[in-house]
Parts: C-alpha cells; sequence; structure tokens
C-alpha cells in the first residue's frame, strides 16, 4: 500500500462549483446522476481532471454535453482521469452501485432496510466519481426518488425545496443546501422513520426546525437528544458568538455506524448509541455521553463546516478543536466548579488510559501527522482528545477572553475556507499578539513530554524555587525540541491553603494559581515572600498533556489530597499514593511476597469517602484506583497477572478495612424519585454503586441482598446495571439475573449491547466464555457495536483474560480481525490496535503476540487498514 505524505499536498487542479446528484435508490442497484460543474484552478499547473471513485460501476460519462469514449478518459484502480481539460468543464456522470452488499459501512448503506451515508473522510468517492478531498468545496443539489411505502422519508443536506409523486409508487424530494461544502459532509437518507420535531427561536429571533428521526418504536427516546440540541444551539451563540446557519437542522439515528455520529451539513447522523435515552434502557453515563455527541456535531457546523481541513492531515483541525468545545459545553452544563472539575478529571483519565499509550505505541504520530496509508486509521485519541488538549492549552495561555477573541479572528479570515492546523495558531496568536511559533511542535511532534520538577525552598531568603526540565523521547523519524509548556502552580501552606503568589513576572501577583512558561528545556521560577516550606501543587488542571514527574512524599500527597483547591491535583494525589502502592503490590505478587496495605493509605481513602463536604462524584472518581491499562504503562516489563491480583487485593482490602463508610454511603447517596441524569444525582448514583461495587468484593448474604434487590427494584438502568455487573464481578453466580435482564431487554439493541459488554469485561470471563458468547442469536460481527460491545471489551477491558498465558485470546484476536476485516474493514483496524502494545509484555506473552500480529500480517486479502495497523505493529 501507498503512504501519502503531507509534504506531497498539491492543490486542486479543478475546482467545482456547483454538484447536482439524482438518485435513484434501490437496495441491489442504485443509480447516481452525477451533473458537475468544474473550473480550472489558477494555483495549479495541471489541467488533468483527477476524480476518486471506488467500487462503483461506471455508465455514462459526458464532458461539456458529449460522451467520452474509452480512450479519452484513464481509469486507473480508484482515479479516473481526464489529460488536457478545457478550462470550464461540465461533467455527467453516471453510475451503478449496491447499498445493500455494502458491509463498510462508507458510502451508501443499507440498515435494517433503510438507506445512510457516511462519506468522511473518503465515502464519497464510493457514491460517484468526484475530486474527493476537503479542499474542493462546492454547492450541492440532491434529488432523491424511491419507493414511498418502503422509504417515506427522503433527506438529504439543506432544505427541502420540493416533493413530489412519481410512478409505480415512487415518490421523490428535492434538497438544495446553500453553503459550499466539501464531499465529506455530504449526506442522504431515505427510511422508514419517525421524528420528534420543534420549533426553535434563535437569540437573534429567527426561527428554526429541529428534527430526530429515529425508528417508530424510539419515539420514546429522543427527549434528552433534542434537549441537548437546544442547550448546544444556545451554548454556541452565548459562548462563542455562533448562530445555526440553517433553516432547519436534523439528527438521524441509525444503528449500524462505525463511529459516534457524523457532522454533515444540517444532516447529522448518528450512531443510535448516542441518540436513544429514557431512564429504562439509558445509564448516566449513555446521557453524558449524548450531551457530548450532540454537541460535538452541532459544534462542528462552526468548527469543521464553515471552515474546514485543507486536507486530511489537518483532521485535528476541527476534532482537536471541537473536542474542546464539546468538553466546555459538558463542563458548563454542569456550571459548578466541582462539576467543571469533574468532567476534566475524567478528560485526563482517557488521556492516561489511551492517549498516552497511543503516544508511546507504534501506532504514534503528531496531532498533525506527516503520513498515512489510511486516513481512517488517523481518527485516534491524539487527532481528537490530544488535540483538544492543544487547543486548551491556548486558551490557558491567553486566557477565555483571549480565546474568543483568537475564535472570532480565525472566523473572519477563514469562513468558507479550508484551512490549515497553522491558520488557527496564527489567529490566536494574532489576535492576542502573542507569538506562538514555538507552540507548533505540540502539532509537529508526537510523543508525551515528560516534565521532571525539582524544587528548593530558602527559608532565610523566603524564596521557592520550581526548576522544571522537560524531555520527550526522540521517536525513529524526529529530533524532539523543547515544547512551549503551560505549567499551573499553586503552593499549599501548613494549614492546607493557598499561599498567595508572588514571581518575577509582574502580572497576576498575589495569585492562588500562576500559569509559568515552560519553552526551554530547562527553566528555574522563583517565587518570593514564601513564609514557610510549602507543598507545590503541579500542573493545576492537568495544564498540559504530559506526565509531570516530582519525588513527592508520602506525606505532602496525604496534605494534597486532603486540602488542594485544585480539585484535579486532589484526585491526581490520590491517584500518585494508589499507583506507588500498586507497583510495589504488582512486584510483590510476581516475587511471591507478601501483600500488605498501610493504614496511612487506608485511612485517607476513608476521609475521602466520609468527606460530605464534596461532591460524591469526586469522591468516586477519587477513590477509582488507577486501571490495570494505567498500571501497565507504569511498568517495564507488563504482566497482566500481576497487575490484576495486585489490585485486586488494594480493592478487596479496602473493601473490608471501610466497610460501615461504604454501607452508609450506599445508603446516604440513594436517588429516590423520578429519574434525573443532572450530574449531581449521577454523581450520587456512581458513588452508591461505587460502593455497591467494593461491597461485592467478598460478600456475605447480606450484600448479595442489596445488590439483587436494587437490581430488582432500580428504577432506571443506571442502577440496574450497576447491580448486575456488582453482581457478576462478586463471583456469586449472576446467572439468574443476567438471564432475566436478557429476557427484559431483549427488544432493546443497545442494551443488548450491554448485556454482552458486562460479560466479556468480568475478570471471570475467559476466551472460551466469550466464543460462547458468539454463539448466542443475538451476537452478530456484521453490527458495528455489537461487535465492539463483546469483543472490544474483552480484548480491551480485560486484560487479566486476555493475556492469558497460553496465548489462545490472541488467537481469538487474530481470527476477528481477519473475520472482521472481510466486512469492515474501519472496525478490523481499531480492532487490530489492541495489540499496539505488545511489546511491553514478558517474553513468552510477547511470542504468542508476535505470533498473532503475524499471523494476521500473513493474511493473503487485508485491507489497508489493517495492514498499516499490523505492519507498524511489527515493524
Ligand atoms: N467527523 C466524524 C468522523 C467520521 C470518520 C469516519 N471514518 C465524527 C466526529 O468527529 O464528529
Ligand atoms: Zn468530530
Amino acid at each position: 500500500p501507498q503512504t501519502i505524505f503531507r509534504k506531497d499536498y498539491l492543490p486542486p487542479s479543478y475546482l467545482v462549483d456547483t454538484v447536482e446528484l439524482g438518485f435513484d435508490l434501490d437496495p441491489a442497484r442504485t443509480i447516481v446522476a452525477n451533473r458537475v460543474t468544474l473550473r480550472h484552478n489558477p494555483l495549479s499547473k495541471s489541467r488533468d481532471i483527477v476524480l476518486h471513485g471506488e467500487e462503483l460501476e461506471l455508465v455514462q460519462l459526458r464532458m461539456n454535453g458529449k460522451p467520452l469514449q474509452a480512450g479519452q478518459y484513464e481509469l486507473n484502480g480508484n482515479t479516473l482521469t481526464i489529460r488536457k481539460a478545457p478550462l470550464a468543464v461540465v461533467l455527467e456522470i453516471e453510475t451503478l452501485t449496491a447499498p445493500a452488499k455494502n458491509t463498510t459501512l462508507s458510502g451508501l448503506y443499507v440498515s435494517n432496510g433503510n438507506f445512510f451515508t457516511q462519506c468522511e473522510a473518503e465515502g464519497f468517492r464510493r457514491i460517484t466519481y468526484f475530486p474527493d478531498r476537503p479542499d474542493v468545496m462546492a454547492k450541492y443539489t440532491v434529488m432523491l426518488r424511491a419507493d414511498k411505502a418502503l422509504y417515506p422519508v427522503l433527506l438529504s443536506n439543506g432544505n427541502l425545496v420540493e416533493q413530489g409523486e412519481l410512478d409505480d409508487g415512487r415518490h421523490y424530494a428535492k434538497w438544495e443546501d446553500p453553503f459550499k461544502k466539501p464531499s465529506y459532509l455530504f449526506a442522504l437518507v431515505a427510511a422508514r422513520l419517525v421524528c420528534q420535531e420543534e420549533r426553535y427561536t434563535l437569540q437573534s429571533g429567527r426561527e428554526v426546525l429541529l428534527q430526530v428521526w429515529v425508528e417508530e418504536g424510539n419515539l420514546d427516546k429522543t427527549d434528552y437528544a433534542m434537549q441537548s440540541l437546544k442547550n448546544s444551539i444556545r451554548w454556541d451563540e452565548e459562548r462563542f458568538g455562533l448562530e445555526l446557519d440553517l433553516d432547519r437542522f436534523m439528527i438521524v439515528a441509525v444503528g449500524d455506524f462505525n463511529m459516534g455520529a457524523m457532522e454533515n451539513k444540517g444532516l447529522n447522523i448518528f450512531n443510535t448509541k448516542f441518540v436513544l435515552a429514557n431512564p429504562r434502557v439509558a445509564t448516566d453515563v449513555d446521557y453524558a455521553g449524548i450531551e457530548a455527541v450532540v454537541g460535538h456535531e452541532y459544534f462542528h457546523n462552526w468548527t469543521g463546516n464553515r471552515v474546514t481541513c485543507r486536507d486530511w492531515f489537518q483532521l485535528s483541525l476541527k476534532e482537536g478543536l471541537t473536542v474542546f468545545r464539546d468538553q466546555e459545553f459538558s463542563a458548563d452544563m454542569i456550571g459548578t466548579d466541582s462539576g467543571r472539575a469533574v468532567t476534566r478529571i475524567d478528560q485526563v483519565r482517557t488521556l492516561r488510559q489511551a492517549q498516552f499509550p497511543e503516544d508511546a505505541g507504534p501506532m504514534a504520530h503528531p496531532v498533525r501527522p506527516d503520513s498515512f496509508v489510511e486516513i481512517n486509521n488517523f481518527y485516534t485519541v491524539t487527532i481528537y482528545e490530544k488535540g483538544a488538549e492543544v487547543v486548551r492549552m491556548y486558551q490557558t495561555l491567553v486566557g477565555r477572553d483571549g480565546f474568543r477573541k483568537g475564535m472570532d479572528l480565525y472566523f473572519a479570515r477563514h469562513d468558507g475556507q479550508a484551512v490549515e492546523c497553522d491558520d488557527f495558531r496564527a489567529a490566536m496568536a494574532d489576535a492576542n499578539g502573542r507569538d506562538l511559533s514555538q507552540f507548533e511542535r505540540w502539532y509537529s511532534q508526537a510523543g508525551t513530554p515528560v516534565v521532571r520538577a525539582e524544587t528548593r525552598y530558602d527559608a532565610a531568603a523566603k524564596t521557592f524555587d520550581i526548576t522544571l526540565r522537560q524531555h520527550c523521547a526522540a521517536s525513529a523519524d524526529q529530533q524532539q525540541l523543547p515544547f512551549h509548556i503551560p505549567v499551573a502552580v499553586g503552593l499549599l501552606g501548613a494549614d492546607g491553603r493557598d499561599l498567595p503568589l508572588k514571581t518575577d513576572a509582574q502580572d497576576r501577583q498575589g495569585h492562588a494559581t500562576v500559569v509559568l512558561e515552560l519553552r526551554r528545556e530547562e527553566q528555574t521560577f522563583r517565587f518570593h515572600d514564601i513564609a514557610e516550606r510549602p507543598t507545590p501543587s503541579i500542573l493545576r488542571d492537568f495544564s498540559a498533556p504530559v506526565v509531570l514527574e516530582y519525588d513527592y512524599s508520602d506525606a505532602e500527597l496525604l496534605h494534597l489530597f486532603s486540602h488542594d483547591s485544585d480539585p484535579v491535583n486532589r484526585w491526581e494525589a490520590g491517584q500518585r499514593l494508589a499507583m506507588a502502592r500498586l507497583l510495589k503490590l504488582t512486584a510483590a505478587v510476581a516475587a511471591g511476597a507478601p501483600l500488605t496495605l498501610d493504614d496511612t493509605f487506608i485511612a485517607a481513602q476513608r476521609a475521602l469517602l466520609v468527606d460530605d463536604s464534596l461532591d460524591p462524584a469526586f469522591r468516586e472518581l477519587a477513590l477509582i484506583l488507577p486501571s490495570e491499562t494505567i498500571i501497565a504503562e507504569r511498568m517495564a516489563v507488563v504482566e497482566p497477572q500481576a497487575i490484576h491480583t495486585a489490585r485486586q487485593f488494594m480493592r478487596r482490602t479496602l473493601a473490608a478495612a471501610l466497610k460501615p463508610e461504604l454501607l452508609a454511603q450506599y445508603h446516604a447517596n440513594q436517588t429516590p424519585g423520578a429519574y434525573s441524569p443532572d450530574a449531581l444525582s449521577a454523581g450520587k448514583r456512581a458513588l452508591k454503586n461505587l460502593a455497591l461495587a467494593y461491597l461485592l468484593i467478598a460478600p456475605r448474604e447480606a450484600e448479595l441482598a442489596l445488590a439483587r434487590r436494587q437490581f430488582a427494584e432500580a428504577g432506571n438502568m443506571t442502577d440496574r446495571a450497576a447491580a448486575l455487573v456488582a453482581l457478576i464481578h462478586s463471583g456469586s453466580d449472576a446467572g439468574a439475573h443476567l438471564h432475566s435482564f436478557y429476557q427484559d431487554f431483549e427488544q432493546e439493541a443497545l442494551v443488548v449491547d450491554k448485556w454482552f459488554a458486562m460479560q466479556a469485561a468480568a475478570p471471570g470471563t475467559d476466551v472460551a466464555a466469550v466464543r460462547q458468547l458468539m454463539e448466542h442469536p443475538a451476537f452478530t460481527l456484521k453490527n458495528p457495536n455489537r461487535a465492539r460491545s463483546l469483543i472490544f471489551n474483552f480484548t480491551n477491558g480485560n486484560p487479566s483474560q486476555f493475556h492469558a498465558a497460553d496465548g489462545s485470546a490472541y488467537e481469538f484476536w487474530a481470527e476477528h480481525v481477519i473475520k472482521l476485516d472481510a466486512l469492515n474493514p474501519q472496525v478490523a483496524a481499531r480492532l487490530a490496535r489492541s495489540m499496539d502494545r505488545w511489546r511491553r509484555y514478558t517474553p513468552a506473552l510477547q511470542a504468542h503476540m508476535q505470533r498473532a500480529l503475524e499471523r494476521v500480517a500473513a493474511h493473503a486479502r487485508l485491507s489497508n487498514d489493517v495492514l498499516e495497523v499490523v505492519s507498524k505493529a511489527l515493524a
């Protein structure tokens, strides 16, 4: 396969002004008539028109009214080239495609009898021949024709301008999108669906139509998505002055979808998982996911659609920025500082769980990659979550108002354009009169920087010095230069309160937190008038996506864990206390030494658990131990079983020591009355269910009864699922509960996914049990949600079983990467990545993993998607 390089970018030879698409929809044989007007791009020296096309049957091609014969164009693999074309061209292209056979879920496909499209990144070329690249922006008109009884609803981007009847029971609808857009934002839906709709008045007074389209039985699950959409619209007006630019905004839910959702102009298509919710079927986490994803796709309308990417190397320009926006949206929706901190802690956990490992593994890439084989492999946590961290750092550096100024300038300069990450950085710099040239390295250098801190207190001079030293492991092809790193710092006095800070810099004197800007490899920052040796709270609010190393004593960490005014670092202190012990325990397990847990740690956990002045949501997060994956990242040689045993020992010991307190919290955090997904109630449920999980680690009859009762009487899915998971993990037989849960929810696909997922991730589920679950009639590899629920939750969420000593689960992995690849390369390539970190395991496990990787790599007909992942892993 061919590697594509960012440095090879050339502007398109031809630009497209208008696209008129006609669809005669038929699952077996859809006819697509495409009339495109093109004109030569003065920025290009080439006069060749290059069109992309995949899996299409070309029926007819006409240029400026005349049919083109075979010799007048070249059809080479997936490109169609017309050489030495006139300056102005009208192409009429007729193609055939078979949506029902399209199992890739890219392009035009059928899901549960309905038609949907997914065009990002390169799906439009599976619909018609086109210069399918994001810097070609055009106006689209779309005519849809289909059987009226089977597909009563015909949707596309923009405004409905005409509809009517045709012969043979068919009907049509014509849609016009008033805005220029790249082809990846095209969408159509032809389906039997119903909608919840609402007229909504924008702050300007303009009225818009909002719709959420779902299958008929799901109309009772659309309220939260609609509410989230209205909140998103309002938030973008208030926070960024950005208004919905269409008269109509539609969300459509589909059960078969590769990702979370897609921001097609005016016609967002969503995985059902991020639309459908009511208390009976959806958990608090699902509700939060819906709010975030509805917000995310809506915010793309400006950051992505109005201003889009010049090429796919710039993907984080829209994704990092839009994730940052949806993070801020979710935080603002909670509204309190402590609620905001809880969302921030969740973001840090995601980074450590998934992004840091990616950045240290074979698929590591900069936020703006320099090359790729398959762009679909680059919709990663680095592009999304690290990209969001990079955007967040601008806000940390220039402040909230400065960030808004930068956004305003970005839109003033680039509305309607396809631009680069550098353009965003320039807007931030220019709007704030800041030199952000060094900041560019966050886009060009891969890897997680390590910041090592050392401190020195001078009692006589009353100064406190913090020396920060940064380094980032050089990757194979890159020499790393120092990053521009905002390091937010506070100093705690012995009483636990923040000391007012006086630094050499003149601004922000007397504040509790200052942002130090680390630009060189090593820098020392001095604080004045410090009357006592303080405890430093470094990297507050996780002000940069780095690993902070500082030789904290236990006493300092306990001090921060009890007092830090910055909730993120307060949580972090607890994680450090736990991690140090978990690493020691893991070593002890490996060495066969006795396992112990100190009373100091237990007492700190107890104090936090019962501290009613703290949000339940915060307490829950503070009590969750670092995951097995995060522990593994800290070990030189990973022994998954030892990690699991060590962590389980810590959990069991805490559960035994804190039993009365856990029980009290379990009862104190009940949420009687009607279910509400608000943050406070969700936090109470989270803490209560964490307590329940602990109580069920070594349960006696009383604890089992508690869980059984919660399972039976729960008024919402959060509590019901949590009780079931606790029962499964307790080791007592949960078979009957699993059975009744399935019976109750077998009609709810998303709940059946949960049913598979909770079994897949249970430490008692080995690969044989997973194979058996695959025999269940409800299991299918063809539905991505279902495949992920069982297979991914096993390979990524059940490390002690996935890494079984005999390598049997790796064989299972290889088999299913290959099977999935034949159906859906994008999903298969995600699964392929479960093996990214294989070189870090014990030699015996490595040998098994290598064999499994080689088995996949040797398979005859692999997609580029999977090939890129496994060859990089083996390289
Ligand atoms: N932009 C889409 C990504 C779809 C890519 C599919 N390979 C989802 C999102 O980030 O909003
Ligand atoms: Zn996005």
